[in-house]
């Protein structure tokens, strides 16, 4: 049997941290699926299309990842999906709280699938897509902490003219 994972998450840019967590998935499952959705409680910076983008020429070297994205439940994809696991990651104890929330909710969902975690490689415990934003608005070099073409991705909008 193929062991399908889900890498959810809004991706909202696609940073290192996440490249990692889902190359070491990569390495566990079978297949991966990294989904794009839509966190009611976040204000995204880049539409859905180009949060796929993104994640496509970020992953494009990973043979067993493909992207997608989906507007509903996350346990309503994974039903869709036939997938039984779901992989995301962890950085702090501030993290643990919030994640214990979603997954305890999905598991009420679907008591079907399972949630597990990755540790943040500690390069990366401190980056999260708000942190790298947040710089980014005022021009500082993002570049050490995300793909080149999200680099470029950032400085495009908030370059002086579109500010
Ligand atoms: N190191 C390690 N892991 C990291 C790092 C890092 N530096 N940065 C981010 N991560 C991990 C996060 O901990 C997370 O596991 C994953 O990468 C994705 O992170 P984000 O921030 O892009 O994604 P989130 O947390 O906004 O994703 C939340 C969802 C969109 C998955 C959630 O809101 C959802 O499932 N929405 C769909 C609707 C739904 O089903 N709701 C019911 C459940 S609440």
């Amino acid at each position: 049997m193929s062991r399908l994972a889900i890498c959810p998450g809004s991706f909202d840019p696609v940073t290192f941290g996440h490249l990692d967590i889902i190359e070491r998935a990569a390495k566990v499952f079978d297949h991966v699926i990294v989904a794009v959705f839509n966190n009611q409680s976040k204000d995204p910076l880049f539409t859905v299309e180009e949060r796929m983008d993104l994640l496509k020429s970020a992953t494009k070297d990973i043979g067993n990842v493909t992207v997608d994205s989906h507007g509903g439940l996350l346990m309503d994809y994974a039903r869709e999906k036939r997938a039984k696991a779901i992989v995301r990651g962890l950085r702090a104890i501030s993290d643990f709280e919030y994640e214990l929330q979603i997954t305890s909710m999905n598991r009420k969902l679907n008591a079907a699938v399972e949630t597990f975690f990755i540790m943040t490689n500690n390069k990366y415990s401190f980056l999260s897509s708000s942190m790298v934003k947040e710089v980014a608005k005022y021009h500082a070099n993002v570049s050490d902490l995300v793909p080149e073409a999200v680099d470029l991705a950032l400085q495009k909008k908030f370059s002086k003219s579109s500010n």
